[in-house]
């Protein structure tokens, strides 16, 4: 090969390694995105924890996670359209705010409809959640990745058992009891017999305290986490709901995402809801105790009565009307009893 060739030859090799490592170099240097998670949860509720301790450094090499409790970013409620609109990248979306956008996601945000933790994870991953996560994702451009444990909800009461005894839903009647500012919320709170007050999460210890709301609901490990207990009586174990949160992820970034990226971020949300349920089961099987030990009533209702009285509540409601025909027999087949 004449000297000619032979320097052409180097030239080719030569731009070949500086095409791969010019390649290598972007595929290394693509700017980390941020993942902004917006949530009036505290920093030490366990969905918190699990999302910054698992799914944080699980999308690390691409990701960097930045939570933002207390609704210090976004205000409660308004977190899927700060993601629709690209002013946020995440959120712990109830049923009840995507039932503002889509009244048929109401069916998960009925009383008495999810039995336990393991029947909500069995719904999620049913067929039947397909048609629900396809119409956030193209009509809100939300992915809904997972579903988290939020707990079941109890009555909690300022007032003693001796003044307030809730053992049916008829002892409700008159008592101010926080709830959710959404129209779903409101509802259970009216379905349960008492009259419910919207407001924000993070106003709800205050209110308490000052007397402005007679109650909440929320499950034991929040009325633990954000201290409930200090300034309320008595907990009166409703479980009217046995509720949860979706982990909502930007479609927008999603689709930005490579397929790998997609799966690790994917995996990550599931492994989170995991960590964060089997924290919040472990709560909940220890907390009554402790909140004896605080000096709160704690006892079991009439079930019976609560179960059906509020079952009856949504018959025939528009909530009822918007629920896909057989979709709620198909989550009464999944569930134990
Ligand atoms: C609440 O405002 O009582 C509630 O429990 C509603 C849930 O959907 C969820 O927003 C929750 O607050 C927050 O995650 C704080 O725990």
């Amino acid at each position: 090969m004449n000297s000619i060739m032979m320097r052409r030859t180097l030239v080719l090799a030569a731009l070949a390694v500086a095409l791969v490592v010019s390649a290598l170099s972007n595929a290394f240097a693509q700017d980390t995105i941020t993942l902004r998670l917006s949530t009036p949860a505290t920093e030490t509720d366990q969905r918190s924890v699990a999302l910054a301790t698992v799914f944080g450094p699980a999308v690390a090499d691409f990701a960097t996670y930045q939570p933002h409790y207390n609704a210090s970013l976004v205000a409660q409620g308004s977190e899927l359209e700060a993601i629709a609109t690209g002013d946020l990248e995440m959120s712990i979306a109830s049923a009840q705010e995507l039932a503002t956008f889509f009244p048929e996601f109401s069916i998960f945000a009925t009383g008495y409809v999810h039995q336990d933790a393991a029947h909500q994870v069995r719904v999620f991953n049913d067929p039947l959640m397909d048609p629900f996560k396809q119409t956030v994702e193209e009509e809100l451009g939300v992915k809904l990745l997972a579903v988290m444990y939020l707990g079941r909800r109890h009555v909690n009461l300022r007032f003693p058992r001796s003044e307030k005894n809730i053992m049916t839903p008829e002892d409700l009647a008159g008592v101010n009891l926080r709830m959710p500012g959404t129209d779903a919320w409101q509802f259970l709170g009216k379905a349960l017999g008492a009259n419910p007050t919207p407001m924000a999460f993070t106003e709800v210890y205050t209110a308490l305290q000052t007397g402005s709301v007679d109650g909440q609901d929320n499950p034991l490990p929040t009325v633990v986490d954000s201290k409930f207990f200090e300034v309320t009586k008595q907990i009166s174990l409703t479980s009217h709901l046995v509720d949860l949160n979706y982990v909502a992820f930007s479609k927008a970034v999603w689709d930005s995402l490579t397929p790998e990226q997609q799966a690790t971020v994917q995996k990550a949300a599931e492994d989170a809801a995991e960590a964060g349920r089997q924290a919040q089961l472990g709560l909940e099987d220890e907390l009554v105790a402790f909140l004896e030990e605080q000096g709160l009533e704690i006892y079991e209702p009439d079930l019976k009565a609560f179960r059906e009285h509020v079952q009856a509540q949504y018959v025939g409601t528009e909530f009822a009307a918007s629920w896909p025909e057989g979709v709620l027999e198909q989550i009464n087949a999944l569930g134990d009893n």
